[in-house]
């Protein structure tokens, strides 16, 4: 993917002139860097960020690197709202890579917020798969496919999003034994959308692990997402320690995910559970807003 458009590259793209473009940068509507020798370059993540917020239509998908978009045709886009999990469903079951994430990324251009199309179609489509085989042979193959193709499209979506743009640091991952990389993944892309540098340390990742990466990161918000079965004692203890070990540094613990659901969470300040990635962008956005009245 390119890192920087000229004007005249991003005015192709999005199909209007490159004078209306050089208006827009010059009112500040489009944020530009300038080459040595003066010239305006738009980051991609900008222009992305332009291309969702003004609807534009990209007319031509190529010039950002995003070629996955043009696999997308009336018969395979999605038309109606609430049609995407279908057809995301369909095109994992296929195996279709390129549609699958040329669907996630149309989405998000247009508009849609990685939380709300990982609580929705992403989460939708992974479990009707996880229910149509029931774990025979043919089945953990089409998780384990379906699984790598969300992992790509989210990574693309990742390298798309802004550079976060202040100090604050969010770290997390699965606990130990616990294999799944999709969820702590979505957990990661959701908080960079929100402006902080997410650390994923992906699953099976032992407390004390989490621990050290979060003092070491200086984070203010840890994540952790549960989906395989824990031994609720010591998932308790251990949870709390931790929480506790981080409450003098301010650190909010959030826990989430499928198993989390069943689990009962000691009281501790600095600790909350989240159902949604639409929970944790709420909390999220209550640490960047605590920290901007301390600072
Ligand atoms: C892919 C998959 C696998 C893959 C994982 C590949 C990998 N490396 O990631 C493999 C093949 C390894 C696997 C193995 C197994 N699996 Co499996 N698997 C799935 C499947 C299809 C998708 C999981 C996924 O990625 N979901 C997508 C995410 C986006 O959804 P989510 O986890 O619900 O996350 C959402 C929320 O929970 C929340 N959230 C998540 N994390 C966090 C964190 C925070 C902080 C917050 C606030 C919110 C939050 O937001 C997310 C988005 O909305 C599910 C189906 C399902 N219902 O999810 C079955 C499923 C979970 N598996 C199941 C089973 C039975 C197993 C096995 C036991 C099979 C076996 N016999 O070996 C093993 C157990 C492995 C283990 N050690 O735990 C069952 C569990 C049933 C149950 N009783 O709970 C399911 C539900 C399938 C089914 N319907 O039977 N599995």
């Amino acid at each position: 993917m390119k890192l920087t458009l000229s004007p005249k590259e991003l005015a192709q793209a999005i199909g209007v002139s490159e004078s209306s473009l050089k208006r827009w940068a010059d009112k500040g509507v489009i944020e530009v860097t300038r080459t040595a020798g003066g010239h305006r370059r738009i980051p991609v993540p900008e222009a992305i960020r332009f291309i969702r917020e003004s609807r534009a239509t990209l007319v031509d998908p190529r010039i950002l690197g995003l070629s996955d978009l043009e696999t997308l045709d009336s018969e395979h886009g999605a038309s109606t709202i609430g049609d995407e999990a279908e057809q995301l469903y369909r095109f994992l079951v296929a195996g279709d890579a390129p549609r699958a994430r040329g669907l996630i990324l149309s989405l998000y251009l247009g508009g849609e917020s990685v939380a709300s199309i990982c609580d929705g179609p992403v989460r939708e489509a992974m479990h009707r798969i996880g229910e149509l085989w029931q774990h025979d042979p043919s089945g953990v193959f089409a998780e384990h496919r379906a699984t790598d193709i969300c992992l790509q499209a989210l990574n693309q979506l990742r390298l798309t999003l802004p550079a976060p743009q202040s100090e604050m640091v969010a770290v997390g991952g699965a606990p130990a034994g616990d294999p799944y990389l999709l969820p702590s993944l979505i957990a990661a892309t959701v908080l960079a959308a929100e402006g902080f540098a997410a650390v994923n340390l992906g699953p099976d990742t032992p407390y004390e692990t989490l621990l050290v990466a979060a003092r070491e990161h200086r984070a203010r918000l840890v994540w952790l997402s549960v989906s395989s079965e824990v031994d609720a004692r010591a998932f308790n203890r251990e949870v709390k320690a931790l929480a506790q070990e981080l409450a003098g540094a301010g650190v909010c613990v959030v826990v989430g995910g499928r198993r989390a659901e069943q689990l009962s969470l000691a009281p501790a300040d600095n600790l909350y559970r989240g159902h949604s990635m639409g929970e944790l962008v709420a909390f999220a956005r209550g640490v960047l807003l605590g920290a901007g009245r301390r600072n």
